[in-house]
């Protein structure tokens, strides 16, 4: 199996990146903002509650995206390996990854991490809010909370892999073409090991 975090702040283009990587390497797709807003589109109780975070820029408790984590892990059995997308997003997460892979005797192989200036990606975010329909785009302070978050909670999970030395940081800056370069570059290393 072949594991791969895509690491980055809200708006540093894991979403634009995870939908090509898919189609290169055939890897599935997990990304807890998709299945989170498709709960709320099914208006569950578990989607109603998410929402109401969300909309402040907070993100959900652990032990609702780690649940979400396990589920699309026992029914995926046949994958040949997973990309996950804004997850994990505290220490807490990171732990109970690696702990839900070792029983599938599979580990995290790398961490790509993007890195974009602030000031990006308010305007990146913004952008998105005109046509997203995504409420927790549309607001600046809003998205600064995001950014808060990401800053309080989010960027240890960098530290904690770093230790592990799978953590590679990739210029999140440029045409989308080149960011997918530079991170199929870094993958196709460890592919050919
Ligand atoms: P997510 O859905 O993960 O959303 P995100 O971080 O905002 O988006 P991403 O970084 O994927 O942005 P994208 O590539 O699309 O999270 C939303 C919320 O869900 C969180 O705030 C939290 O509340 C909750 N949540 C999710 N996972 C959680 C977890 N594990 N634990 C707790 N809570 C959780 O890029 C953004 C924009 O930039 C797009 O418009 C794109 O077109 C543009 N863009 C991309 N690349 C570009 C480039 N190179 N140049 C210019 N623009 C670019």
């Amino acid at each position: 199996m072949f594991n791969l975090i895509l690491f980055g702040p809200p708006g540093s283009g894991k979403g634009t990146q995870s939908e090509k990587l898919i189609a290169r390497y055939g890897l599935k797709h997990l990304s807890t903002g998709d299945l989170l807003r498709s709960e709320i589109a099914s208006q569950t109780p578990l989607g109603i509650a998410a929402k109401s975070l969300m909309d402040k820029g907070q993100l959900v408790p652990d032990e609702v995206v780690i649940g979400m984590i396990d589920h699309a892990l026992v029914n995926n059995p046949k994958a040949r390996g997973f990309l996950f997308d804004g997850f994990p997003r505290t220490k807490a997460q990171s732990e109970a990854l690696d702990a839900l892979l070792k029983k599938k005797g599979a580990s995290i192989n790398v961490v790509l991490a993007l890195n974009v200036t602030e000031d990006e990606l308010i305007k990146r975010l913004l952008n998105r809010g005109l046509t997203s329909g995504r409420s927790d785009d549309t607001k600046e302070d809003v998205i600064r909370a995001r950014i808060g978050e990401y800053h309080n909670k989010t960027s240890t999970v960098a530290d904690y892999y770093d230790k592990f030395g799978k953590v590679v940081l990739i210029k999140g800056e440029g045409s989308v073409d080149e960011i997918f370069d530079a991170l199929s570059a870094e993958i196709d290393k460890r592919l050919d090991k």
